[in-house]
């Protein structure tokens, strides 16, 4: 006989899910045992949401649904940071949480919660493991996340149920829907066309594009010199020490810079751009040419948009040849962009934000991942760390939720093991999770995390003193980084010297070992660049 939860594992392991990431209680037991026995590792983390983010990180790089597993009630409730990133951020994720039988006496009421409830509104296909619904539910469930814009899928499965003999024994097929390329000749020639007529033309590419097309996009905006510009999520789509590279939209640091150079755009190409990564209105205020092969995040299609196949645009563009020459149209803005990394020096006892971005860049190599948390160090890392390859930069950027920075780091290393990774995070995230650098030792996953200490929680201290108001609650005590790393089993040091900080990077990076660097900041520094 085949139990319900001997089932899900097998299907899973079937659709090629090889690692699942989960923290467990008593009621997933019988279901983490069964995944064992399929053969899929369960990567055991520290906190639900942190598996939930490595997961999704995971899963995207390996171009299926990350898997998260969690018991009831306190571990399924730990989801909501997870699954709202993974829906904001277009991240595949299929999330399993135990729960209380259906025909459990009403009056058990111990560690229940409407779980379906709670993450409908937010997961794209919600349902219960059954004996005689998993061949059915847990295939479509995992198809429901790679139906793109990349979602949630959210099942629960109790420890009853998951003892209970599985009907039937073969997986329903569900292949995620793909978007027609028809159309794709006319949307190329309308495009050459405008830009044919166009000064001064800025593509914009965002989170729409699959980066199996980056090939395809190198090859288009270089020869035909395009200037083009990136939102974060998409940095490495293009090679950003191009001469065509413009920069990176969305909020990050110059963004006033960025934003003059899409008003002075005379025509603005929204390849794949999805507004959810933009804090600003522009996107709504000025005419936009989307080029978009699946909805936006919230299932938005911009009015005007009819959706097409990428790659067929592209090749048809690629048959054709540049409409129109368009040398250094965006100069003043690129020089301007790259002298707000460099015109500053570091206040007493810190470095200069800038010079850590660039000593790093120095010494790392290109197909180096990195992945930033949330706060200054973002906007710093997003805007001037310079991409090479496509799928080597991580930041939760739709939801911009902490906590994100080493649990990405620790997918993408599972992810790709030969890859050097770089986590990039400010000392007020590292405080949340800092306890996974003993997972990534223990689960073979290894990187080099750079912790920007600046004791405050610092783009929110900034935003405070933009509104004039005098700072309150957001600086907070001293955890001595250096130490927690050791804690944790990972050596560290703390450097205020951006040569020291490029050797040891280079030593840990080729000895594939982790580190911890801990370097000072003034927060206020940071305010030279936004
Ligand atoms: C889970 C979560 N809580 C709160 C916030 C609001 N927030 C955005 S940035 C930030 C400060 C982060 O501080 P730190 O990690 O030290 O980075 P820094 O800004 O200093 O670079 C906060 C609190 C958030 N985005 N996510």
């Amino acid at each position: 006989m085949t139990s319900t939860a001997a089932a899900t594992a097998r299907i899973l392991a079937d659709a090629g899910i090889r690692r699942v990431f989960g923290l467990p209680g008593g009621e997933v037991l019988v279901l983490m045992d069964e995944l064992r026995r399929a053969g899929i590792d369960f990567v055991l983390m520290r906190h639900e949401a942190n598996a939930g983010l490595a997961a999704a990180v995971y899963g995207k790089l390996q171009r299926q649904p990350g898997v998260v597993v969690t018991t009831l009630g306190p571990g399924a409730a730990n989801l909501m940071l997870p699954l709202s990133n993974a829906v904001l951020d277009l991240e595949p994720l299929l999330a399993i949480s135990a729960q209380i039988p259906d025909d459990f006496p009403p009056s058990h009421t111990h560690q229940l919660l409407p779980l379906h409830d709670v993450y409908r509104p937010i997961a794209r296909y919600v349902e219960t493991i059954t004996g005689t619904t998993v061949f059915d539910v847990v295939p479509h469930a995992l198809a429901s996340c790679m139906e793109r814009p990349f979602g949630v899928s959210y099942l629960t499965l109790s420890a009853r149920e998951a003892l209970k003999q599985a009907a039937g024994s073969t997986a329903r097929t569900v292949a995620p829907k793909r978007t027609s390329d028809t159309g794709a000749r006319t949307q190329a020639d309308a495009l050459a066309r405008a830009l044919g007529n166009a000064q001064r033309p800025l593509v914009v590419i965002g989170l729409g594009i699959d980066s199996a097309n980056a090939a395809r996009m190198r090859r288009w905006v270089n020869t035909w010199n395009l200037p083009v510009a990136v939102t974060p999520k998409v940095k490495g789509i293009v090679d950003e020490t191009d001469g065509n590279f413009v920069g990176v939209v969305g909020g990050m640091a110059a963004d006033g810079v960025m934003c003059d150079a899409i008003a002075a755009a005379d025509f603005v190409v929204g390849f794949g751009l999805d507004p959810v990564e933009v804090d600003k209105t522009w996107h709504d205020e000025r005419p936009i040419h989307w080029l978009l092969e699946s909805p936006n995040a919230g299932g938005i299609v911009p009015s005007g948009a009819t959706l097409v196949d990428h790659a067929a645009v592209l090749d048809a563009l690629l048959e054709q040849s540049p409409p129109g020459l368009w040398p250094a149209a965006f100069k003043e803005y690129q020089d301007r962009r790259a002298r707000l990394l460099t015109d500053g020096t570091a206040s007493a006892g810190t470095m200069w934000p800038g010079d850590i971005v660039r000593a790093l860049a120095s010494v790392m190599p290109p197909e180096t991942i990195v992945t930033t948390d949330v706060g200054s160090h973002k906007y710093l890392f997003g805007q001037y760390w310079p991409s090479r390859e496509p799928e080597t930069f991580w930041m939760s950027n739709g939801l911009s939720g902490m906590a994100y920075g080493l649990s990405a780091a620790i997918g993408a290393k599972l992810a790709r093991p030969d890859a050097p990774v770089l986590a990039a995070v400010g000392d007020g995230g590292f405080s949340m999770n800092a306890q996974e650098l003993e997972t990534a030792e223990r689960v073979g996953a290894p990187f080099i995390t750079i912790v920007l200490e600046d004791g405050s929680y610092s783009l929110i201290k900034i935003s405070q003193a933009g509104k004039k108001l005098p700072s309150y609650r957001t600086e907070f005590g001293r955890i001595d980084t250096v130490k927690m790393a050791d804690a944790c089993g990972v050596n560290g040091l703390r450097t205020t010297n951006p040569d020291e900080l490029a050797s040891a990077a280079k030593r840990a990076c080729a000895e594939r070992r982790s580190l911890v660097i801990a370097v000072p900041v003034n927060d206020a520094d940071y305010t030279r660049m936004f």
